[in-house]
């Protein structure tokens, strides 16, 4: 039958390099198919990739979904431990809702096979969540960076939603409000989630703990600190910069509550291969091997 065909979330989660470090020589494909983004992070400066889950200064080509689907087949060829597509921007993948849907409905039809997974910083959750269940996707994150809107308010500049542009602690609770009820909602449908927390010194750097905590009561299966690293002209550009020893020092920490991801390697927006060694090169600009 077709559930004794397809992995279970299990083996798929298993064969996911970035929820399970033991996965290390399998590959995962981003496909950039999503430009726009609906919130302002302070650190953030849209010339670039979305630094929720990637790493700064880094500008990655655009493509649509059929464009998308054309080079999912060639790396496909290429990269034969391929086991996961992932949706990490550019900007938000619920943000660019139709293209992200599009994108991986050609992509499952080519390979039923493959695991999907997405990355959001929430806003848009409670309105997608059970589509994404049904499109076949099994692994989220969520990049929740506060559990506090008046410590949310000092890392989101604004808000754009359902057509009103939301600040300060108004536009941060509702921010959260969103993550945390999508994220409820996927870790009950047993979704395997993943949270980003960016730790950025003196703003959000002593909450974590508490923001790992609440997002444990909420279902996640394993959380991500990530160093902040503002882009160049972000609001945030000459704020103090936490170490790869603090980090650590907190991912420690948080370990006593939930598991904690230490491999992370803040991945390019169409990055392809394994994370230790990125391919994306060979595949920019339909395999044309210019960068830009
Ligand atoms: Fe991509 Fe993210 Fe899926 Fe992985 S990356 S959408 S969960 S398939 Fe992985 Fe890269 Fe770190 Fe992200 S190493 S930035 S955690
Ligand atoms: Fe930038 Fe934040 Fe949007 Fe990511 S979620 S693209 S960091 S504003």
């Amino acid at each position: 039958s077709k559930q004794t065909a397809e992995k279970s979330i299990n083996e798929k989660t298993m064969s996911h390099p970035c929820y399970d470090k033991s996965a290390h020589d399998c590959a995962r494909m981003h496909i950039p198919v999503a430009p726009n983004c609906n919130i302002t992070c302070n650190y953030c400066s849209r010339k670039y990739d979305c630094p929720n889950e990637s790493r700064p200064g880094v500008t990655s080509e655009v493509l649509s979904p059929e464009e998308a689907l054309k080079k999912f087949k060639a790396v496909k060829k290429k990269v034969p431990n391929l086991t996961v597509l992932g949706i990490a921007g550019p900007g938000d993948a619920l943000a660019n809702y139709e293209e992200t849907r599009r994108s991986i409905e050609l992509i499952k039809k080519e390979d039923p096979s493959i695991t999907f997974c997405l990355s959001t910083n929430g806003l848009m959750l409670p309105f997608y969540c059970q589509d994404l269940i049904d499109l076949g996707i099994t692994h989220v994150t969520i990049t929740i960076n506060a559990v506090d809107p008046e410590i949310g308010a000092r890392l989101y500049n604004r808000i754009n939603y359902l057509g009103r542009t939301l600040t300060g602690e108004e536009g941060a609770s509702i921010l959260l409000q969103n993550q945390l009820s999508g994220l409820t909602y996927l870790a009950s449908k047993g979704i395997v989630c993943k949270v980003n927390i960016v730790m950025v010194k003196g703003v959000n750097d002593a909450h974590i703990p508490e923001v790992v905590k609440k997002v444990k009561e909420c279902g996640a299966f394993i959380t991500n600190i990530m160093q902040m690293i503002p882009a160049s002209g972000s609001k945030f550009e000459n704020m103090p910069l936490v170490s790869q020893v603090e980090l650590n020092d907190m991912r420690k920490k948080c370990e006593v509550d939930l598991k904690q991801m230490y491999h992370c390697k803040q991945c390019r927006a169409d990055a392809i291969g394994t994370l230790s060694q990125d391919r994306s090169i060979e595949f920019r600009c339909n395999g044309c091997n210019t960068d830009k």
